[in-house]
């Protein structure tokens, strides 16, 4: 019997072991943490042996094949040692889609790509289809591929994921953008990200779309360098040479498959960013045979997701918006970019290899002053402290919120968008933005 084991024993890696378990394999799930409750029960309940805080090297070298959760790094020991040896290393996602015959909508980009992930699943869903939702917005595909039974996955792929996928092939593929994020794992070289994104394009045929934002100009740069067999689907804020799907006199506009249009006020999600992530999540519904009617109405009742430009609550005339998952640069970009007031901005965390630069100006003309929130803020103090903006340190949330009422004027935003991963005082980005919600909701 073929042996599979299975790295990290999370939400990737314990679906991989269930579909693993289901589908006959020998089957074996290590990893060097404690191994979550919730994942000890499924693990138990398909019968599948597993080790925790620990890589039994006995164990693991013997496999046939190794799934690896995402979170692992390729320059992890255990990794060195089955590559040195030849073990092919696959992804939870690359296994799944061995087993499953359904329509694969696959969304990755830098940015958007959970805000554009959930809208198409909320089109695809009120539209009536049999239709799951997963990937790295936090479900794994393979425990569904396992357990239920979808005609169609809307699913979203970090570079993680993509980095070992090899046959998956995606019938929708949706390339949100590329900017600098996660460079400490690709050797701080950005080709390699680059590539890593490109990879969902990998194996698709003429029968397949690739839509992607056009005026990137990282997409177009590398656009005919990665061997694209599918029908191109380029968006754009508004109307230019090659774009199918653009908004112009206020009205939005796909012209492929199935001309669409619709009033760009009706659009549930604003700011410049999102008019990308709908028109992306259109494409994908109107590629399907979703009714335009349908699309319209999914695409102006949809409810938005949490900890992406959530409004909190205004204090005293004072705006307060959790953007807690702005983990880089440019995500910050596009939060600073739509707001219309003056700005407190709260930034800072675990450092990604960041260049300020790309917000320099918005700081400069829009934010009345800045809180540094990081357990380092050195990096920040160098970069901005040049800018003569007011600026205070803070190293918990309670003391962020308090530094940016008294630093906001009425009629100002306080704007929680911190650039950075939150591992430094935080559980995750969750833990971040529910700790922002909470003090903002107690001034
Ligand atoms: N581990 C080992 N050996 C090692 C290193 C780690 O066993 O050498 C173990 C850890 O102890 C941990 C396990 O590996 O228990 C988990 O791996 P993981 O971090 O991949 O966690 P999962 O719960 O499986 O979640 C993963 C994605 N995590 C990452 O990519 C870091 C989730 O994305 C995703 O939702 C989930 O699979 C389902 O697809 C999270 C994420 O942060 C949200 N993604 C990054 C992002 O969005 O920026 C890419
Ligand atoms: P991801 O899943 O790729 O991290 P999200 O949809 O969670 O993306 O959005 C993260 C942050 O990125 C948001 O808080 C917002 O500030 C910004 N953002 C959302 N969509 C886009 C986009 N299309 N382009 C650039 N930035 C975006």
């Amino acid at each position: 019997m073929k042996r599979i084991v299975v790295l990290g024993a999370g939400e990737s890696g314990s679906g991989a072991a269930v579909l693993a378990k289901v589908k006959g394999f020998d089957v074996f799930v290590s990893d060097t943490s404690a191994i979550k409750d919730k994942y000890k029960e499924l693990l138990d309940r398909y019968e599948i042996p597993w080790e925790e805080n620990q890589h039994t090297e006995e164990q693991i070298l013997n496999a046939d094949e190794v799934i690896k959760s995402p979170g692992i790094p390729d320059k992890a020991p255990v990794i060195q040692k089955l590559t040195a040896q030849g073990t092919p290393i696959i992804s939870e996602i690359e296994f799944a889609g061995r087993y499953t015959n359904a329509t694969m909508i696959c969304i990755t980009g830098s940015n958007g790509k959970t805000t554009t992930t959930s809208l198409t699943y909320h089109i695809f869903q009120s539209a009536g289809l049999n239709v799951g939702l997963a990937g790295n917005i936090g479900r794994s595909l393979a425990l569904q591929v396992a357990e239920e039974d979808h005609d169609y996955y809307v699913i979203e792929l970090s570079s993680f994921q993509l980095d070992n996928m090899y046959n998956f092939r995606a019938h929708i593929a949706v390339l949100m953008n590329i900017t600098p994020d996660h460079l400490d794992r690709y050797d701080y070289n950005m080709q390699n990200y680059i590539d890593s994104k490109f990879r969902i394009t990998q194996n698709q045929t003429g029968e397949d779309a690739f839509i992607f934002w056009n005026d990137d100009p990282v997409i177009k740069q590398e656009l005919d360098k990665h061997g694209i067999q599918a029908r191109l689907y380029p968006f754009s804020a508004v109307k230019e040479q090659g774009s199918i799907a653009y908004v112009e006199d206020s009205e939005v506009f796909i012209n492929q498959p199935v001309a669409f249009n619709m009033e760009q006020e009706k659009l549930a999600l604003t700011g410049t960013h999102n008019l990308y992530n709908s028109l992306a999540a259109g494409i994908s519904a109107n590629l399907a045979g979703i009714t335009n009617e349908n699309i319209r109405k999914a695409l102006s009742d949809f409810k938005g997701v949490e900890h992406r430009l959530e409004k909190v609550a205004r204090v005293r005339g004072i705006e307060f918006i959790n953007d807690s998952k702005a983990t880089n640069v440019n995500s910050c970009w596009y939060a600073l970019q739509s707001m219309i007031t003056p700005i407190v901005l709260i930034l800072g965390g675990q450092d990604k290899g960041n260049d300020y630069n790309e917000i320099a100006e918005l700081v400069r003309n829009k934010c009345r002053g800045l809180i540094f929130l990081g357990a380092d803020n050195s990096k920040l103090h160098a970069f901005f402290d040049r800018f003569g903006l007011p600026v205070t340190e803070v190293h918990n949330m309670k003391d962020a919120v308090d530094a940016s009422y008294q630093m906001a004027e009425k009629g100002d935003t306080v704007l929680l968008s911190p650039c950075c991963a939150s591992f430094d005082l935080f559980k995750s980005y969750e833990d971040r933005g529910d700790q922002f919600k909470e003090y903002v909701r107690a001034l």
